[in-house]
């Protein structure tokens, strides 16, 4: 038996009909399609996605980029078990994607990419967008995704869509694989039709697979804990992919061993949990970073160890100090010289807890004591920087976070990805609940917070989400809101106004580079951004994109809008500006180091000086070997 159908048609029936199980729920894998159209996906895709309407449903994008930001919130949100699609045109709408893509990759999430191609069969040559490349007649732009792509296929015939979606939805539901997955289709190819079997259409389950440990690296695990008096536990993004915050509490609980958390992990334990003590790295606590830097085991669990979290190389300063990695991808679980636990997050701590209680393993009594009394003391310089005694006057960024602290429950999430905010989050926030910190670090991508906030919305209707903007980015990537306020869409947007990039700024005054270019102000007479702010309104232009906008002038004001917010049922936006925080009033400064170098030679005294504090962290950093 065979249908006849364009390819286009195909691949919509195709992807309509795959499912995801794990842990014996089953889900649709692609659940919905982002589309903007052009010359070329108007009439291959666009057409399909109209024939097709009661299996794909479809939702309209402003840009192509923050398309894939939903896709990539709702995946993120649903566990990886479940994505959109994003279809495209050729060139311009094509390469729009790359960012996107490379955000997905990097943070490991699934995400399927369908921009439309050139024609496969080159009679209009060139057509509208295409690059011309005279040495070789089989590129186009879309080979630009290829190294942002875990899968990438181009169909130049209708046949060959079968395996190439075949091997785009193994990719996208393999736990060690997954990420962007882009399939580009030529348009005459698109609209072209094709007697398919139809098995091709018939429902087919992937397996999210949890595999467990060997049995070898196992006894090798169990060993170098019991042998560790200093263990010490960082949880990454993959405890929250693999749902095993559960497993962990329990694996936490039965040892002492404490758990410091990246970006990604953030949340993995509760706030309140006695064994979390917070964010590691750069952006870290105090207390972990302690823990960090006499740590004689490092136990990781589904981390990258990015720089961020090593601290350039600089934290885990302990003699001897050894890696545990328990990691499902074995290139992450050999890093930094360590001993390979492959295995699923969830799996792999179960067996930990089981092998470890047979030996009633738990670690000294004072290093518990130890961490729980720094733990408190963090906890008070949290209190401090929240608290906001004078009510009647504009809030600093922490106390910002302070007011939405005071109003948020477990069923909230908040959604960041870049500026001062990571830092200042990442130090300060007290998660609630598994899923409440939501923030791309892998790319820290200015502009995802909008439309991930509309995927995670999308994924999670009965939950407050929040997306945590400052002005640069806010400037960067607005345009979602439009489809919010189209859909209905509630997300919450809290807009922090500083003139300019705060972060960036405070960053390139430690790297000599005297804030250059890092202001939103007026030009000065002598050429730099250091007149008044601007008279740009981003209240106003988030009201002119359809956004219910409340302004705070004031920490009062701010508690009043936060909470009207939040009962919100329309998407609405709090715009504060906030005061620039001092010494004392501003957010604990890092606690660790953060290798950006410095001008090894240069005449203006601030690069010189920053030069020599460079090379003091220079000389303290480590190689694990
Ligand atoms: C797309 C993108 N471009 C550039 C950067 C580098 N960058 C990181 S933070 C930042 C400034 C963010 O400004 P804003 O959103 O106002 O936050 P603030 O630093 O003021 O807290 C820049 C330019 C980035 N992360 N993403
Ligand atoms: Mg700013």
């Amino acid at each position: 038996m065979t249908t006849r159908l364009t390819v286009a048609q195909a691949l919509v029936r195709f992807l309509a009909a795959q499912y995801t199980e794990r842990d014996g729920v089953r889900q649709r894998l692609i659940s919905a399609t982002w589309g903007i159209f052009g010359h070329g996906n108007v009439a291959g895709l666009g057409q399909a996605l109209v024939e097709y309407g009661d299996e794909m449903p479809f939702h309209q994008g402003r840009n192509e980029q923050s398309m894939v930001h939903a896709a990539v919130g709702y995946a993120r949100q649903s566990g990886r078990l479940s994505t959109h699609a994003v279809t495209t045109s050729i060139g311009p709408g094509a390469t729009n994607l790359v960012t996107g893509a490379a955000l997905a990759t990097i943070n490991h999430l699934p995400v399927l990419l369908l921009p439309g191609d050139t024609f496969a069969t080159r009679v209009a040559d060139p057509v509208l967008q295409q690059l011309e490349v005279p040495y070789a007649g089989d590129i186009s732009v879309n080979d630009c995704l290829r190294p942002v792509s875990k899968y990438f296929d181009r169909v130049t015939r209708p046949e060959a869509l079968i395996p190439a979606a075949l091997q785009a939805v193994r990719v996208l539901t393999d736990p060690v694989e997954t990420g962007a997955v882009t399939l580009a289709l030529p348009q005459d190819v698109q609209a072209e039709a094709y007697d398919w079997p139809e098995e091709f259409f018939a429902e087919r389950t992937w397996t999210v697979r949890r595999p467990g440990a060997d049995p070898t690296e196992l006894a090798e695990a169990v060993h170098a804990i019991r042998g560790a008096r200093r263990p010490l536990l960082v949880a990454g993004g993959g405890v929250h992919h693999s749902r095993a915050e559960e497993a962990l509490a329990e694996f936490a609980a039965a040892t002492g061993i404490p758990v410091a958390s990246t970006q990604a992990g953030k949340g993995s334990l509760r706030h309140d949990h006695p064994q979390d003590v917070g964010g590691v790295g750069h952006t870290g606590t105090a207390t972990a970073n302690e823990l960090a830097r006499q740590a004689d085991l490092v136990i990781g669990v589904g981390t990258r160890y990015t720089d961020f979290t090593t601290a350039s190389g600089t934290l885990f300063a302990g003699d001897g100090v050894r890696f545990l990695n328990l990691n499902i991808a074995p290139y992450d679980g050999h890093k930094l010289a360590g001993m390979p636990l492959v295995a699923d997050a969830r799996s792999g701590l179960t067996e930990l807890t089981e092998a470890l209680q047979l030996h009633a393993h738990r670690v000294p009594d004072v290093y518990v004591d130890e961490y729980t009394l720094d733990k408190e003391r963090w906890e008070q310089r949290v209190d401090a920087c929240y608290e906001a005694d004078e009510p009647d006057i504009r809030p600093t960024q922490p106390q910002v976070l302070g007011a939405l602290d005071a109003l948020v429950d477990e069923s909230d999430v908040i959604i960041n990805a870049a500026g001062s905010l990571p830092g200042d989050l990442h130090k300060l926030w007290r998660a609630r609940s598994r899923d409440q910190y939501h923030l791309e670090y892998g790319y820290s991508c200015m502009g995802y917070e909008i439309p991930a906030a509309i995927g995670v919305k999308m994924a999670a209707p009965d939950r407050n989400v929040w997306a945590l903007v400052g002005d640069g980015t806010y400037l960067m990537m607005p345009t979602e809101i439009v489809t919010a306020v189209q859909e209905g869409i509630a997300i919450k947007l809290l807009l922090i106004q500083n003139h300019g990039y705060a972060s960036i700024g405070g960053l390139s005054e430690t790297v000599g580079g005297e804030r250059f270019g890092t202001a939103y102000r007026y030009q000065s007479d002598d050429g730099t951004y250091t007149g008044a702010p601007l008279p740009v309104d981003l209240a106003a232009n988030a009201a002119s994109l359809g956004m219910r906008v409340l302004r705070a002038k004031t920490v009062r004001d701010l508690r009043a809008a936060l909470e009207t917010a939040r009962a919100a049922d329309t998407p609405t936006c709090v715009y504060v500006e906030t005061e620039t925080a001092d010494t004392v009033s501003g957010p604990p400064p890092a606690q660790a180091w953060w290798d950006v170098p410095v001008a090894e030679t240069a005449t203006r005294a601030s690069a010189v000086k920053a030069r020599e504090l460079y090379e003091r962290h220079v000389s303290t950093r480590r190689r694990h070997l």
